[in-house]
């Protein structure tokens, strides 16, 4: 802890004044080369590149023209597309490119740019981009009284980053996340700017360090540099989602992830031998709670050396893995980045031989100190040496394993600097750069090299790799989880916004670790973190070393009822999230979204935080305060439908929301369609694929319409690719005193293991008199498979059985 020593009024010695910072000087000409403008000054110059009518890149340099690669964040797929034509005029001022929705100038004296949409709307203003002898570039950018601010994945903090300043240098922070700390795990340099009603983005691609400064300039906000190029990609909306979309075009989605990874996952620094990992699964099941995962922390290993077990503790790891896969658990081990200095370690052995570590420009190697002692990193920036190490990964898939969890890959040293010595000198493929220049892409790397291992050798079966450390397009490669967080009750609230920002930075599968990992938990606050973390992305319990205990029967048997049914709840959702998350696969929009990803013109939630949209129509408002039984609930438009009680909000306003210990707010709005199953104990228990699709808000009268496409597929495999997936499309629409339900397989290649579907009409605003085609049965027959209709007569839920036909059907309610 600091003292107040720490705020002393001189202790950064005299004020320095800063060496002249320069800019590009007068422009020169322009210049067309293949699909890139030159456009030159005195002094450098900026390259200009369209990637899309709707997105520009632009590269400003001193000096000599730079290379144009991209870095491993843009999405080959992305950087593949059709050369865009813009237009091109000298003006008076400068240049000015037009394209078919953006109008860019660059100044004449210095480049600066503008961008506007082709009404004349100025969307970002750049008022200087200068230079500092040292290799520092710095753009000042005009920051409008009602600008807004999102984006910039894994900070601490509020959503709105107005106000706010952060750098990007992936940094391993154990010290709690406090709203001030500016960098963390993961760096993603792209900041969303709303402002005027309209959004864009800014991505500086510089894996250095980088700062965005919403704070310090009044009237203006910077990006800058202080290594590398200033890479910087301009993303259009107008709308919020448009600027997600695009920027995940450019830096890749998320894989589909095979279903069990996003399960329950169970985790603890450590558990220490394979008993007690056999015992935990068989508590699981025992106790019925359902859970896909456990982790192996890094007590599995010998020594802490990677692609090993200890001996003692973990005399049969082929044995554990295959016990719990029978129970429907899978074994996800952590493996960190360092290589332990030991000349009989057969890993550092080849490492060494092959030449596969970081080095010195001089030669010599580079050594940190981390678990295993004494240790060599892997240099990832070399394709040959990330394939070396996807080939290790054997190790875990010939045990059946089939999911890695890269720890420790900012890369975390212990040391002063916290990292590896920035002048290392990364091979980077045939064009060495020092750490200090590539500081942010090692986790990503390793990631990726993971990612690709695992891929190959899990012959068609998705792997799942989880991640702490990334840059801009590690959704490409890994879920991402937010790090050492406490089990404090800011931290349950801070885990809403950084990771509802991290979903508008395409980081759409991630999520905190749940419960807290460092400090003690306690049921309360294990209870309301499980019931805001069973709607994450990402949702794994995880608790440090000495910390009390997190499973979920850890505080008596209330506490575990209560775990019990939410954890539950996340497997009846399975279908609904599934959908999501293939949603966001396809769309890049992400799972869990802040509101004003939907309501981007409601001033009531450019900054709210505690509480957020699964997809864009179920709103969780989660208590993250001890001894609270009520919470505020802001609605935004629209009727919203209490999911437990069915009761209907008028929205646009909020409400107080009753939600004692065992209830977690969450509402639906009205026409919407969502899809549930079964309860299950692990995401591939039974074969059953059943569903219900559960209608809020129907009414037979009015303009009544709701819809929804649900896709499924076999969860495990790459079958998708090659079209063995499923999309049921149904349609609910009131037409004259008739509610009508009609269902279609526009594409139905995966046959989903069921003979009926199930249609749930929560509390229907008209009472139903039959169905045409269909007669009534009780619930009891309902229950054993009878097709037909029966209104649940204590909620008043119409509910209807229908055969499951490949060619679908139609049926219409009659209302009394
Ligand atoms: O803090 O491997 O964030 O999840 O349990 C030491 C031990 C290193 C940090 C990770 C944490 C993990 C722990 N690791």
């Amino acid at each position: 802890m600091e003292g107040s020593e720490a705020i002393r009024p001189d202790k950064d010695g005299p004020v320095i004044v800063q060496e002249a910072w320069e800019n590009l000087g007068m422009y020169t000409g322009v210049e067309k080369r293949e699909g890139t403008y030159w456009v030159r000054t005195e002094r450098g110059g900026a390259a200009v590149e369209f990637v899309t009518d709707d997105m520009l890149r632009i590269k400003y340099f001193l000096g000599n023209d730079p290379e144009m690669s991209t870095t491993v964040a843009i999405d080959p797929a992305a950087a593949a597309g059709g050369e865009v034509q813009a237009q091109l005029e000298e003006t008076e001022g400068g240049v000015r490119f037009r394209t078919a929705s953006l109008e860019v100038t660059l100044d004449k004296l210095g480049l600066s740019m503008t961008v506007r949409d082709r009404e004349g709307n100025v969307l970002a203003e750049q008022k200087s981009i200068t230079f500092s002898p040292d290799g520092s570039a710095f753009g000042v950018y005009d920051m409008p009284q009602d600008s807004h601010f999102y984006g910039l994945g894994e900070k601490s903090s509020f959503l709105d980053k107005r106000g706010e300043r952060y750098t990007n240098w992936n940094t391993d922070v154990y010290a709690p996340h406090m709203p001030e700390i500016e960098a963390l795990y993961e760096s993603i340099p792209l900041l969303i700017h709303m402002h005027g009603g309209i959004s864009c983005g800014l991505f500086l691609d510089n894996p250095g360090r980088s700062d965005f400064d919403m704070r310090s300039h009044g009237v203006a906000f910077t990006v800058s540099c202080t290594t590398g190029s200033y890479d910087l990609y301009f993303i259009n909306g107008p709308e919020l989602k448009d600027v997600v979309k695009r920027y995940t075009a450019l830096t890749g989605r998320i894989n589909l992830p095979p279903k069990w990874a996003i399960g329950y996952h169970q985790s603890r620094y450590s558990y220490m031998n394979q008993q007690e990992v056999l015992e935990l699964g068989r508590t699981f099941r025992a106790k019925q709670i359902p859970c896909d995962v456990i982790y192996l922390d890094i007590h599995y290993m010998d020594e802490y050396r990677v692609f090993t077990f200890d001996p003692v503790r973990f005399p049969d790891p082929a044995g554990m893995i295959r016990e719990l896969r029978e129970m429907g658990i899978r074994i996800v081990p952590i493996v960190d980045p360092g290589v332990k200095k030991d000349a009989k370690y057969p890993i550092y052995q080849e490492g060494i031989r092959e030449d596969h570590f970081c080095r010195k420009l001089e030669g010599d190697l580079f050594f940190g100190e981390v678990w295993p002692g004494t240790s060599a990193f892997p240099d990832f920036t070399d394709d040959r040496t990330a394939k070396w190490w996807a080939d290790q990964h054997a190790f875990y898939t010939e045990l059946g394993i089939e999911g890695i969890w890269n720890d420790m890959n900012e890369p975390a040293v212990f040391n002063e600097s916290k990292t590896m010595d920035l002048d290392v000198m990364h091979r980077n493929n045939g064009k060495p750069l020092t750490h200090e220049e590539l500081h942010n892409i090692y986790g990503l790397l390793m990631s990726k090299s993971t990612f690709e291992g695992l891929k190959e050798q899990l012959d068609r079966r998705r792997p799942f790799v989880l991640t702490r450390a990334g840059y801009a397009g590690i959704q490409r490669y890994a879920a991402v989880w937010t790090g050492d967080n406490r089990s404090f009750w800011e931290h349950m609230a801070m885990a809403m916004p950084m990771v509802l920002n991290m979903g508008l930075s395409g980081l759409a599968f991630a999520g905190p670790d749940i419960g807290g990992f460092a400090h003690h938990t306690s049921a309360e606050l294990l209870i309301r973190w499980t019931q805001m973390g069973v709607f994450f992305p990402y949702c794994r319990n995880h608790s440090a070393l000495e910390t009390v205990r997190q499973e979920p029967w850890s505080f008596g048997e209330e506490a575990e009822a209560i775990l019990r049914e939410y954890i539950g709840l996340r497997y009846r959702w399975m279908p609904q999230l599934y959908n999501l998350f293939h949603e966001a696969a396809v769309t890049g929009l992400p799972v869990i979204r802040p509101l004003i990803l939907e309501y981007p013109h409601d001033p009531n939630v450019t900054n709210l935080c505690d509480q957020f949209l699964l997809g864009d129509n179920v709103l969780i408002a989660p208590v993250y305060r001890p001894d609270t039984d009520h919470r505020a609930v802001y609605l935004p438009e629209g009727t919203w439908l209490d999911y437990w009680t069915g009761e209907a909000h008028e929205g646009g306003r909020y409400i107080l929301a009753h939600s004692p210990l065992s209830v977690l707010p969450v509402y639906v709005k009205a026409g919407s369609i969502i899809a549930e199953g079964p309860l299950k104990q692990h995401a591939e228990d039974g074969a059953d694929d059943a569903v219900t699709f559960h209608v809020y808000g129907a009414d037979a009268e009015g303009d009544f319409a709701a819809s929804y496409r649900l896709y499924e597929d076999d969860g495990v495999s790459y079958g998708y690719e090659v079209g063995a997936y499923s999309e049921l499309e149904l349609k609910v629409r009131a037409e004259q005193g008739r509610l009508v339900l009609s269902c279609a397989y526009p594409h139905r290649q995966y046959e989903a293991k069921r003979e009926s579907l199930r249609f749930v009409l929560r509390r229907p605003k008209f009472r139903p008199a039959e169905v045409e085609g269909l007669g009534q049965v009780t619930l009891e027959q309902m229950e054993q498979g009878a097709l037909g209709w029966a209104v649940d007569g204590q909620s008043g839920d119409l509910i209807i059985q229908v055969q499951d036909r490949p060619e679908g059907g139609q049926w219409a309610v009659i209302s009394a």
